[in-house]
């Protein structure tokens, strides 16, 4: 080997080695605080149902286990997530219709907007999914779903499948027999929170320190290991505390409408619409009508790491 004796030596000694100076890196390893990549993003109902409908003609489920339509963050580089940690996904079964049961190691939940008479089994427990209802779909559980009514069914799904590429642990399969065998009904299950239930929870909650919403619940505590629930209410004219957190947020309107204002810039929304929040941007909603939001949020996964930070700002306008 050649004598170490110069910078220029010494950086040729790196070739081959894959070791790299952390004072020589073009890009920093460390920052001040979180930084601004994934950007915030709503996505309306309206524009997707059309597309979603024409796929019920075009795209049958024996060309896909699932008839979805995933958010993708417009952040350049980005091909899949919704914000880091998880993915959205508006969905469509129609009449008649069935997914195959499957199982993967990401947790997944679906938050029913439209539809009766279709339902979700998972782990051999059938339960109707109606609209307002949030349905879950924990790690490693057998799942399909299928409508025997004449309704078509549409929702949105949250999986934290960004999360799971992160960390490698992708585990994936078919169920052998399409459905599982032996399947019980119930209405009501520790998998599913009832629309009227959240109502009557949100009647009589206190509003909620943080002034994110004008009453809120949590759904679970926490709903899966790796995403937290929190059901909103606002009513018509409500404005919001200004509030930032390390967890990222995906929000959908399950009713009314209004603007949320995030980093200065306006979003406005309305049913069935899907707001990505990013970590540590500083937002605050407004609403024109008595509206509900489910919030799906990391915050399990940022606590458990000691990376829950959050914190209500200063009211600006
Ligand atoms: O319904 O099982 O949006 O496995 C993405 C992956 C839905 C589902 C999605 C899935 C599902
Ligand atoms: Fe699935």
């Amino acid at each position: 080997m050649n004598k170490l004796d110069s910078l220029e030596s010494l950086y040729q000694a790196f070739d081959g080695l894959s070791v790299e100076g952390g004072w020589y890196r073009r890009t920093p390893a460390l920052w001040p605080e979180p930084r601004k990549n994934f950007v915030p993003f709503r996505w309306r109902y309206a524009d997707v149902k059309p597309i979603l409908d024409a796929a019920g003609h075009l795209v049958d489920h024996a060309m896909a286990d699932r008839r979805n339509l995933t958010m993708t963050n417009p952040v350049e580089g980005n091909l899949y997530a919704t914000v880091r940690s998880m993915v959205a996904a508006y969905q469509l079964i129609k009449p008649g219709e069935t997914a195959d049961a499957h199982r993967h190691t990401p947790n997944a939940l679906r938050i029913i907007l439209e539809g009766k008479g279709t339902y979700t089994v998972v782990d051999g427990t059938r339960v109707e999914m109606r609209p307002g209802d949030v349905l879950l779909t924990p790690s490693w559980a057998w799942h399909s779903h299928s409508s025997n009514g004449n309704e078509d069914c549409y929702w949105v799904d949250v999986l934290d499948v960004p999360l799971v590429h992160l960390m490698e642990g992708m585990f994936f399969e078919r169920h052998p027999d399409k459905l599982e065998p032996d399947v019980v009904d119930a209405d009501s299950s520790p998998i599913a929170f009832r629309w009227e239930d959240t109502l009557a929870a949100l009647a009589v909650a206190a509003p909620p320190a943080h002034g994110m919403a004008e009453r809120e619940v949590e759904l679970g505590n926490p709903a899966l290991r790796t995403v937290a629930l929190h059901a909103q209410r606002f009513n018509a004219g409500f404005c919001s505390a200004l509030y930032r957190t390390t967890a990222n947020s995906i929000f959908t309107v399950i009713q009314g409408r209004g603007r949320t204002v995030v980093d200065g810039e306006t979003i406005e929304w309305a049913m069935g619409d899907v707001i990505a929040i990013p970590a540590w941007r500083a937002y605050r909603h407004e609403a024109d009508a008595e509206s509900f939001m489910v919030r799906a949020s990391d915050e399990p996964v940022m606590r458990a790491i000691g990376m829950l930070r959050e914190e209500v700002m200063r009211q600006s306008v």
